[in-house]
């Protein structure tokens, strides 16, 4: 991303700036470093990497033995003397232009889906004979790093293969919906439904995150794209 677009970017990116260095005036800045206030580079490397979009930072030297980044919307990055990232933290308050400060990765989940079926026995299965019962799974982990809340899945039940006979949480065959709720970062939820074949062919499972707090960091809810991880597809067979 080109920091400078326009003369009335230039502008507003020197106001900021400005501001900037006087608000943080002990600090260094990444727009405008003295070469007495230098850093290792890969700190700007890895920020590009992994925090796209964030265009003001600044870095400070904490007593010598680390550089701190406080990013634009007040979350610090911890990083060694030769770069290395260390870890992050909660900060305080952002500073700068909110436009050149999305919504930080820090404050995000993470949200996965996956769907696994299984025989009575509790084993995988592709395909199932007409009439066994089974029992599929809509799992939804969050990797954080921020607690998830208000997640909504919906999964279409398909009634013209399948009988619905019984599901463990609150999910509505009518509505194909299933209220997660929430879903603590480094742990998930797990909906078991129970059903058995009716008609003899393949049909298909589905299931997606349409809705949930806060916004995930790779994965827009409810969008529909199979390739994301929030939304999963598992063909299975009825036989004879
Ligand atoms: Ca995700």
């Amino acid at each position: 991303m080109s920091l400078i677009k326009s003369p009335m970017k230039s502008y507003f990116l020197l106001l900021v700036i400005s501001i900037t260095l006087i608000t943080f005036a002990c600090k260094k800045n990444k727009e405008n470093p003295a070469p007495s206030n230098d850093y290792p580079s890969i700190i700007d490397e890895y920020i590009a990497l992994n925090y796209a979009g964030f265009t003001t930072y600044n870095v400070e030297l904490e007593a010598g033995r680390e550089y701190e980044v406080t990013l634009c919307d007040g979350n610090i990055l911890v990083f060694d003397l030769s770069g290395i990232f260390m870890r992050e933290r909660l900060g305080g308050e952002p500073f700068g232009d909110p436009a050149n400060c999305p919504d930080s990765l820090l404050t995000r989940a993470d949200l996965a889906l996956i769907i696994r079926v299984k025989n009575k026995a509790g084993n995988n299965v592709s395909s199932v004979k007409k009439g066994e019962e089974f029992t599929y799974e809509i799992i939804v982990s969050n990797a954080g790093p921020a607690n998830a809340s208000s997640v909504n899945v919906t999964s279409v039940f398909p009634v013209s293969n399948l009988e619905f006979i019984a599901s463990d949480g609150f999910y509505d065959e009518f509505s194909s919906k299933w209220k997660v709720g929430a879903i603590a970062k480094g742990t998930s939820q797990k909906l078991v439904i129970t059903a058995k074949g009716i008609e003899i062919g393949g049909t298909t499972l589905s299931a997606e995150v349409m809705q949930a707090e806060p916004k995930d960091s790779d994965s827009p809810h409810g969008n529909g794209i199979l390739e994301e991880d929030d939304q999963y597809e598992v063909a299975i067979g009825i036989t004879e």
